[in-house]
């Protein structure tokens, strides 16, 4: 629904890459919005409408200049990118070299000019585009990897602003970060911030260090600030959640139930289903936990589709389930990635499925929220097993859809949502051989351990919600924040 006007002088900026709606063009050449929920408009909505909020980030499309446009009540700024910066400073830039960078080069970063220049051209239009939009005194909230330079650019055009900045990947140790050619220009970006939030208190530690090693910042007294150009930088952990509340709900509805149990039904019965939910990218280790998965089915310790196996009468009849969203579909390494996956799904299903039955059913696609949570319902062990991540909100979301206390969540020490889900069965991903015994482990958790693990995990999600988090970053800011 588009209504109204957008504001002309914003009290709170949020600025993202991309906006909470896409622009479509449809086959019939019309053109509109769609609405792409994410946890991030959803924590933010309630702030921004009640304090003449907007929002400004690209809308989706390459090379469409569309004007600025109210979408339920919130005042939406579009930023246009040509399809060259689409390629440099997204593909390139931001998916080629800090995404592999930031996540422990589990891939290899590239370092290429022009895709720096692309970086450092939308940056400096994001930040225009905020001053343009931005109240005296507003506050403005920076998100993410793509955007690292705004804080700095702003600062030099509205030094009257409030601002903070997010990252919602981790932040590198010291030695890798110091490969990027031009670390000093992101710190200085990043420094011109009043309040710079990371996951975990690992983030701080790493940014604190090379604030002062490679910008100049010196200490302060409180070991979450220091002082760079004459102010003070504050550094907080703020780890994300999710609307715990609404998914909690959703997993007690009349048709969730039933289409859980459905699906139970539509597998076979099997004795027990694993499940992985991801967006399709290497960090996520969805390589490691097949192997884990495969390596138990050679072992015959569980089955697969086929429970007729000969020397397989003892073994547990498991199925797999791997749901993977599209993603960054036309980067180089994540062709090959899914080609892999698929690959390594064949294999096991080529030697361990009947017809029929396979052993790992395995969807490319987004799923409606609904059927998702039916999935982690009908899931007896979820497999969440990144190699580095900077929360992970799925092991988030398997808990909170878990009212029955049922389930056992194997999670991976390199996700940030580690240190908080301290229940779960950590795994060290690079360990195969971990990663199986913990996962049948989870295969045969007696059922009270199970429901004790869950409970406490239960607990500490459903305490730490997203608006919990979105609350407590603006508050630190120094924004009053009432509802
Ligand atoms: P992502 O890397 O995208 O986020 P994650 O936190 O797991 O990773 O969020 C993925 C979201 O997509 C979840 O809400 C999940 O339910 C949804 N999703 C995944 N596969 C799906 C499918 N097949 N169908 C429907 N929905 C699906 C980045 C960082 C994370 C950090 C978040 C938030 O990489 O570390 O937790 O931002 O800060």
């Amino acid at each position: 629904m588009t209504s109204g006007e957008p504001v002309t002088a914003a009290d709170l900026v949020v600025v993202a890459n991309r906006l909470p709606v896409d622009y479509e063009r449809r086959p019939d050449g019309s053109t509109g919005w769609k609405r792409s929920p994410g946890g991030l408009v959803t924590a933010l909505e309630p702030t921004l409408r009640a304090r003449e909020g907007a929002w400004v980030g690209w809308p989706g499309v390459p090379d469409v200049e569309v004007d600025p446009l109210v979408e339920d009540g919130l005042s939406l700024y579009p930023v246009r990118l040509s399809a060259q910066e689409v390629e440099d400073y997204y593909e390139g830039f931001s998916n080629g070299t800090l995404w592999p960078l930031y996540h422990d080069v589990v891939a290899q970063p590239q370092f290429h000019r022009h895709w720096w220049r692309a970086y450092t051209a939308v940056n400096q239009r994001f930040a225009e585009e905020v001053a343009r939009v931005a109240a005296h005194g507003a506050t403005v909230w920076v998100q993410d990897y793509q955007l690292q330079l705004v804080p700095g650019r702003l600062r030099e055009l509205r030094p009257d602003l409030r601002i903070g900045f997010f990252l919602h990947i981790p932040f590198p140790p010291v030695e890798l970060f110091r490969q990027l050619p031009w670390r000093t220009r992101i710190m200085e970006g990043l420094l011109g911030a009043d309040l710079v939030g990371f996951h975990t208190d690992g983030g701080v530690r790493n940014f604190h260090w090379l604030a002062q090693e490679l910008a100049g910042a010196t200490p302060d007294r409180d070991p979450e600030v220091v002082r760079y150009g004459g102010r003070q930088v504050r550094l907080g952990a703020f780890p994300i959640s999710i609307d715990t509340k609404q998914l909690d709900e959703l997993s007690r509805t009349e048709t969730v139930l039933k289409r859980a149990a459905q699906i139970r039904e539509e597998l076979g019965n099997p004795a027990r289903i694993v499940l992985g939910v991801d967006r399709l990218d290497y960090t996520k280790g969805i390589d490691v936990r097949l192997r884990a998965f495969q390596e138990l089915l050679e072992e015959n310790r569980i089955t697969g589709g086929d429970t007729t196996r000969s020397g397989a009468e003892s073994a547990i009849d498991t199925v797999m389930i791997q749901l993977a969203t599209p993603s960054r579909e036309r980067v180089e390494h994540y062709q090959q990635m899914r080609n892999d996956i698929e690959q390594a799904v064949g294999r096991i299903n080529g030697e361990f499925a009947r017809v029929g039955h396979p052993a790992v059913h395995y969807l490319h696609r987004s799923l409606p929220r609904e059927e998702l949570v039916a999935f982690f319902l009908a899931a007896d062990v979820m497999l969440v097993t990144p190699l580095r991540d900077g929360m992970n909100l799925v092991a988030k979301e398997y808990v909170a859809a878990r009212h029955d206390d049922g389930g056992v969540l194997v999670l991976s020490e390199f996700a940030g949502a580690a240190i908080e889900l301290t229940s779960a069965l950590l795994v060290n991903p690079h360990d195969t051989d971990g990663v199986k015994e913990a996962l049948y482990a989870a295969l045969t958790m007696n059922a009270d351990e199970g429901r004790k693990r869950m409970r406490t995990l239960r607990r500490q999600v459903l305490d730490h919600d997203v608006d919990r988090w979105a609350r407590s970053f603006l508050e630190t800011l120094g924004v009053k924040v009432d509802r």
